[in-house]
């Protein structure tokens, strides 16, 4: 089954932000589907169980131009 990873991501100001996160996010093997809510500067992944872990999620928040932070 796949694995639900939340991970807070800071920095976004417009809807625009939260699509270059979302898209980044995706494009990463293993993840089925990314969601990025502006309003709680959080993404959430579905993906396959262990992959990609989770410095592999912040690294994509950073390349994207943006700040990973804890999960809720
Ligand atoms: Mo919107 Mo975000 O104009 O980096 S794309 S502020």
């Amino acid at each position: 089954p796949l694995e639900t990873t939340e991970i807070g991501v800071e920095g976004m100001t417009c809807a625009s932000c939260a699509g270059r996160v979302e898209r980044a996010l995706a494009a990463l093997p293993g993840v089925e589907e990314a969601a990025v809510n502006l309003a709680t500067h959080r993404a959430t992944l579905r993906h396959a169980p262990g992959t990609p872990d989770r410095t592999a999620m912040e690294a994509a928040i950073r390349r994207a131009g943006y700040e990973p932070a804890p999960g809720p």
